[in-house]
């Protein structure tokens, strides 16, 4: 039996029940956008499977949901979604979301079908990436006849998160519009200790970012920076690019200062971005994360083979109004543009980036959250006008 099978708590075939499906391609912001859907679910009364190929990043991203110690929510082995014995004792889902295209188990689709007979089959999303650029518009909300197989004449829906009212918004759970300004100094002083950091009054910068980034070049700005800085170094790509850089300097630098941090849970990933002046986060999750913080940020978006990460990251920083510093420090950090070496560090213009930032984080904060259009899209799919 699955380890993860053995410790989901039996959930009961209540209204709101949802099977949320998500393979872990590589990176962690799949498992990452889907675990926040699921817990954002939970927290409203729904009850969520979470079914998942690779749970591991789970032990560190949200302590205690392998073991079943998250309300309202069953982490699943993917293969289990395949075995009869287990599909046909468990309650039909209400909604099914399949995310970033991940092909739910066909032996799934097809015991829910043949157990509903003429009963209304679940509303199927089909969770999408997140971008800011104009296709997300147009293709948000748009129904997908699903033309064969045992679920043949069944609809899917295309669910963009992005940045306009006309897309599927971005995940922002209920609570963090008064957690985030109620967050004080002394939460934060505290937050430091308990990763065994002293507030020195330096400026910290958080690090998130995949192998590639100019993490020499940042080191060289962050060393040249009018005050002293404290980096702090996430787990994995971004450690040990730093490693190799700070292996091939010369000496200490007491201008710098650099921690490697745990991998942290995704609420005191969140209060790192809080507690620190700058971050460089990456991918999709983190981004929105920064954003919601409300602190300077840059972005290194997901690279792809063919140059398409260009045009989504233009479409971003049109989408939050980014000034020219900002665009040239994503430009740059991006491998976009080559790297100017007297870039002022955006520590060093804080009042700009932060304008900017605090701008940015107010203006989407006002724009409904995901997982209310969500529910409200099932909602309307549900109801016997739809039928
Ligand atoms: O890990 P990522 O690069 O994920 C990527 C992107 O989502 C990309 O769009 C997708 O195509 C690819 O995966 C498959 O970055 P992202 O999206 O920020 O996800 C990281 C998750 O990990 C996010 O939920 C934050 C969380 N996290 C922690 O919980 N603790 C940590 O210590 C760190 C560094 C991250």
């Amino acid at each position: 039996m699955n380890l993860v099978a053995q410790h989901r708590p039996e959930l009961p075939a209540t209204q709101g029940l949802w099977d949320i499906f998500c393979r872990v391609i590589d990176n962690y912001g799949d498992v990452g956008v889907c675990w926040r859907l699921a817990a954002d679910l939970a927290s409203r009364g729904h009850t969520v499977r979470l079914w998942l190929d690779d749970p591991q990043p789970l032990a560190w991203m949200a302590p205690g949901a392998l073991q079943g110690r998250w309300p309202g929510i069953g982490v699943w082995a993917w293969s289990e979604a395949s075995n009869p014995q287990v599909v046909q004792a468990l309650a039909p889902a209400q909604v099914w979301v399949e995310s970033f295209g991940c092909e739910l188990p066909a032996a799934f689709v097809a015991a829910r079908a043949r157990a509903l007979g003429e009963v209304t089959p679940p509303v199927w999303i089909n969770l999408e990436y997140l971008s800011a650029e104009g296709l997300v518009e147009r293709c948000h909300a748009l129904p997908s006849p699903v033309m064969s197989g045992p679920a043949k004449g069944w609809t899917k829906h295309f669910f963009y998160p992005g940045f306009t009212p006309q897309t599927g918004g971005l995940l922002r759970e209920p609570l963090l519009s008064e957690r985030r300004p109620a967050f004080s100094s002394v939460e934060r002083q505290a937050f430091l200790r308990s990763l065994g950091l002293q507030d020195r009054g330096e400026a910290l910068v958080s690090l998130f970012c995949y192998d590639g980034a100019p993490v020499d070049r940042l080191l060289e700005r962050l060393r040249a920076a009018a005050q002293p800085v404290h980096l702090l170094v996430t787990a994995g790509k971004a450690r040990a690019q730093v490693e190799r850089v700070l292996a091939g300097a010369a000496g200490r630098n007491n201008h710098l200062q650099v921690t490697f941090l745990p991998w942290l849970s995704q609420t005191d990933f969140d209060t790192l971005l809080w507690s620190c002046a700058l971050n460089f986060v990456r991918g999709e999750d983190s981004l929105v994360r920064a954003l919601w913080a409300g602190q300077p940020f840059v972005w290194q978006i997901y690279p792809q083979d063919d140059g398409a990460h260009r045009a989504k990251l233009d479409a971003f920083l049109d989408a939050v109004d980014a000034p020219m510093v900002v665009r040239t420090w994503h430009a740059q950090w991006n491998g976009l543009a080559p790297w100017h070496i007297d870039t002022p560090p955006p520590v060093d213009d804080a009042l700009q980036w932060g304008r900017w930032a605090r701008a940015a984080s107010r203006r989407f904060s006002q724009q409904t959250d995901l997982t209310s259009q969500l529910l409200a899209f099932v909602a309307s799919r549900l109801a016997p006008s739809t039928q």
